[in-house]
């Protein structure tokens, strides 16, 4: 028996101890081949709910309000929408044929599908679930939207014209096509922007784009078949999931230069991570089941799911008591999406080296000017989305969704 598995009951015990506000924030997970959803319970490390969708669950992606799940069926041609309330499917959305890769704008208005079998990305809106709008991309797999929600990057898998396609989102027009050697798997914006992390098929390093020129400004060697490589907000550093050895390696993301790595499952596939910045899931195709670790290098816990899980994603709702936090780190606010409740105050506190500052889009009083271990506070009294940016770095972006009582 691997250690891990030993660990997991344990952990589980220790989370549902917890007081019931600290129950944590839901997992999605898509099994390829069972043509469903796994609903893990992040804070109890056990799934809770099973949803069929439609055929070849493929790319998953949560609603910036945490409400509705996206799940492209890339054997079919339709979205299932998942309602986070329920755990049930309460709409299905016609795309065209074998969507895969999905992605919402910062905003949270947009879903961008690549539809592969259509050879186009459609833009469907998020409130409605009506799709609006298509833009012309050949074979397209994955999409990253860049952190100021001013371009998309598609990756796209025409044979011989392996490309990463850039879409203008204001205009919808596609405004580059940046030609690669081989196919492109995925590709990943780290929190600034200034850095789009590549993989591609058959090569074992990370291509670092510098999304201002388009072109490789350096390589993080890895070991065989790496697939995602991401740097989330406010973790200190990126991830890369590697199938070959079933690893997750970590990288700094300053020197490029590989820092670590954790054992993870069998033919590991994709990551997210948990609103703490601490976690993250790694999904195991090739064992079924998912692995929680932590970035620190803790124990490695393992959640069975159901058939072939690729895509994995959580929501952005941290477990929150009468008062929030918000962490300034790396110059992200983590979490960067907080959801509490009528009357809960947030306090932000800058840990990071460099002055920052809090700027409301209410007009609300922020502070102009946070120095490193100052903190701020606010307590929100009516419900609504306040978006926020840092006053002194206005690319940092970030949100409190403040909901009704509970
Ligand atoms: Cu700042």
């Amino acid at each position: 028996m691997k250690l891990h598995s030993i660990l997991a009951p344990a952990f589980a015990a220790l989370f549902l101890a917890a007081p019931a506000w600290a129950a944590g924030p839901k997992a999605y997970v898509g099994n390829f081949k069972d043509n469903s959803v796994s609903v893990i319970d992040a804070a109890a490390l056990r799934v809770v709910a099973t949803v069929p969708v439609a055929a070849g669950p493929d790319g998953i992606a949560v609603a910036r309000d945490d409400t509705q799940v996206f799940v492209s069926g890339s054997s079919a041609s339709s979205l299932s929408v998942i309602d986070t309330a329920s755990d049930q499917v309460a709409a299905t959305v016609e795309v065209g044929k074998g969507p895969q890769g999905l992605a919402i704008t910062p905003d949270g208005h947009w879903l961008l599908v690549a539809v592969n079998g259509d050879d186009r990305v459609a833009f469907v809106d998020t409130a409605t679930r009506a799709v609006s709008a298509t833009v012309p991309v050949p074979k397209p797999h994955t999409i990253a939207i860049r952190p100021d929600g001013q371009k998309a990057y598609v990756s796209s898998q025409a044979p011989g014209n392996f490309a990463l396609v850039v879409i203008d989102l204001p205009t919808r027009a596609v405004t580059a096509s940046v030609p690669v050697e081989k196919t492109p798997r995925d590709l990943e914006f780290g929190p600034d922007g200034k850095a789009l992390y590549v993989t591609l098929a058959g090569v074992s390093a990370v291509q670092v784009f510098d999304p201002a020129s388009n072109r490789v400004v350096a390589q993080i060697p890895t070991g065989v078949s790496p697939h995602v490589a991401h740097h989330f907000a406010g973790t200190p550093a990126g991830v890369v999931v590697v199938q070959g050895p079933g690893e997750l390696m970590l990288f700094d993301p300053a020197t490029r230069a590989a820092s670590g790595s954790i054992a993870v499952g069998k033919q590991p596939h994709w990551v997210d991570v948990l609103p703490d910045r601490k976690k993250v899931l790694v999904t195991n195709e090739g064992s079924n089941d998912v692995s929680v670790v932590d970035l620190a290098g803790g124990p490695v816990a393992t959640i069975p799911v159901g058939n072939a899980p690729r895509k994995v994603a959580v929501q952005h709702r941290a477990g929150t008591g009468a008062e929030a936090k918000v962490s300034i780190d790396n110059f992200a606010f983590a979490p960067v999406e907080l959801a509490i409740a009528v009357g809960q105050s947030v306090t932000w506190t800058n840990n990071d080296g460099a002055p920052h500052g809090i700027a409301f889009a209410d007009g609300a009083k922020g502070m102009d000017l946070m120095l490193p271990g100052q903190s701020f506070k606010r307590t929100f009294s009516k419900p609504g989305a306040y978006e926020y940016v840092c006053s002194v770095h206005p690319y940092m972006t970030a949100r409190v969704t403040v909901g009704a009582a509970h």
